[in-house]
């Protein structure tokens, strides 16, 4: 809102295209976009943790490419401060947009105020950020996880009889994806009594993490009916650790996932994940989309929320030939 008021200003003013990027509200500043209407974005990744963030990143590269987008890409490695260095790098190269996945919802207020401050429109592609003030970025772009959350605890609710002892493998501690997938699934299966979260503790959406943590809850909790993975990797890795444990995933113990990236739907094929909430990763059109809309000072909704759906074994195999990711 206020980015797009100080372009609007600085475009109006200014009749003089100068080359290079536009972004900034300082007087010498071209119109949005560089002389010749190119783009410049910055863009802060989480990082390269799952097959999810992987097939993200090629699809905002790709969309970028072909939207004809300078784009300035850096992967934090899911470190906060990482993003936060990049994000202020973005300000000083005068981008005309910077869009960023937050690794973990809180901790942006500082900086987002200096984007805004320069005059640089932010979108929040990916994961949401908690904060008060919805004016440090211009529109959110991505899945409704609450709602993934619920779809898995629907599944669950739907599909057992009698008690049933779950452990939770959470994504990373403070990202928006696991906050809410927990709370969409609790808030579902609190219509069962008789189903409980006996363990659950973070995996950080690695496969590595989900093995760790599911090693761990072998030994320590007894009885695992379900494993609730807030991502397909951490459930692959709950699957090797399983199996090392001779016994038998999809049916020994009831895997449900989220992503449903090819692995995930390949072992969904293979019936050792019972059912898998997908979150469509595919975001670098309407990315770009959106960032040509804000640099151009049009109106954007404030939340774009992304296609999805669910899928059974049945239905894993039924299209996996034809996944895109
Ligand atoms: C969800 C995304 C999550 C994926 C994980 O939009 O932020 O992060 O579910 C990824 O696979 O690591």
């Amino acid at each position: 809102m206020f980015g797009k008021i100080a372009r609007s200003t600085a475009a109006v003013l200014l009749l003089a295209a100068l080359a290079g990027c536009g972004g900034g509200s300082d007087s010498d500043a071209g119109p949005p976009g560089g002389a010749d209407g190119t783009i410049t974005m910055g863009f802060s990744q989480v990082g390269a943790e799952s097959g999810w963030r992987t097939a993200n990143t090629k699809s905002i590269r790709e969309a970028a490419e072909a939207a004809g987008v300078d784009l300035r890409f850096s992967d934090a490695q899911q470190k906060q401060e990482n993003q936060i260095k990049a994000i202020r790098s973005f300000i000083q190269q005068r981008v005309d947009v910077i869009a960023f996945s937050p690794v973990v919802e809180t901790g942006w207020d500082a900086v987002l105020l200096e984007a805004r401050r320069a005059g640089i429109p932010v979108i929040l592609t990916d994961r949401a950020i908690d904060s008060d003030d919805t004016s440090l970025y211009e529109t959110f772009l991505g899945s409704d996880f609450v709602e993934e959350g619920r779809k898995a605890g629907r599944w669950l609710v739907d599909n057992t009889e009698g008690p049933v002892r779950v452990v939770e493998l959470q994504g990373t501690t403070g990202a928006a994806p696991a906050i809410d997938r927990k709370e969409g699934f609790e808030e579902v299966i609190a219509e069962r009594p008789d189903i409980e979260i006996v363990a659950t503790q973070s995996g950080d959406f690695t496969r590595a993490g989900g093995k760790e943590v599911m090693e761990a809850f072998l030994k320590s909790t007894p009885g695992i009916d379900v494993v609730y993975a807030h991502n397909d990797d951490m459930g692959l890795g709950a699957i090797e650790a399983i199996k090392a444990a001779g016994r038998e995933p999809g049916t020994d113990i009831t895997i449900i996932t989220v992503d449903a990236v090819r692995d995930g739907m390949q072992a969904l094929a293979d019936g050792e994940i019972n059912f898998i909430v997908e979150c469509n990763p595919l975001l670098g059109e309407q990315l770009m989309d959106l960032a040509r809309k804000v640099v151009n000072g049009e109106e954007v909704p404030a939340r774009v929320v992304t296609e999805e759906t669910t899928f059974t074994p049945e239905e894993a195999r039924a299209v996996l030939s034809e996944r895109e990711y």
